[in-house]
């Protein structure tokens, strides 16, 4: 495990270019930072305005981060090496969670749907709603795409849920309550590096876990 910042209330969690990167919410505390993936120091930080929840984020590309909020109905376009806001979409749902699949967005709302985003103009192409054993899976959050799969943690439950993109099936599920320390919230976060292993932590956390053989 790692440190990880006990004042961030987590919403999203991602590994690019060998750093960690992780948005933070509630209003008057949001932030976007770039941290240390071994020792969880913050190495650079956006602060939003009083105004806005950030919630999460994922890499358009290597010079671009699309971070959403969570009820602002605005998506920030923002270059992640000099912290500048490069511009604003349009958000017309409210924002939880989202990743790249490569060929689309991902884009969790709170509810059980997931909307398929264009990369380019973020349009809504697609949309599944997630069930497991037919029942709809609400409160999805934040996101991961793994080996054609999408991850999710579900707000309110310590479950990380593997998730079909073409049925919107759960296929399986984890959960870790057990590994919850006792100052965390809610767990939310979910970074995928390079080796295979998985970057889990939770909203204002002390620690970040590294999971394998998932
Ligand atoms: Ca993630």
């Amino acid at each position: 495990m790692v440190p990880h910042d006990p004042g961030a209330f987590t919403q999203g969690f991602e590994i690019h270019s060998g750093y960690l990167w992780e948005s933070a919410g509630r209003y008057g505390q949001s932030s976007f930072r770039r941290t240390d993936i071994e020792t969880g120091e913050v190495l650079d930080m956006l602060r939003f305005p009083d105004s806005v929840f950030a919630e999460g984020f994922t890499f358009i590309d290597d010079s671009t981060v699309c971070l959403l909020t969570w009820r602002e109905h605005t998506a920030y376009l923002i270059n992640p090496w000099t912290m500048e806001i490069k511009d604003e979409l349009f958000l017309n749902t409210e924002g939880w969670g989202i990743c790249n699949t490569g060929e689309y967005l991902a884009q969790s709302d709170g509810s059980s749907v997931l909307r398929f985003r264009d990369i380019s103009t973020f349009a809504v192409i697609d949309s599944v709603s997630v069930t497991l054993n037919g029942q709809p899976q609400n409160f999805l959050n934040e996101l991961e795409y793994v080996d054609g799969l999408i991850l999710a943690n579900q707000w309110g439950t310590e479950r990380i849920l593997f998730i079909s993109p073409v049925s919107g099936m759960v296929e399986r599920f984890i959960t870790l309550r057990s590994v919850r320390p006792p100052s965390g919230g809610v767990l939310n976060g979910i970074a995928l590096n390079h080796d295979g292993t998985l970057y889990c932590t939770g909203k204002n956390w002390p620690i970040t876990l590294i999971l394998g053989n998932l």
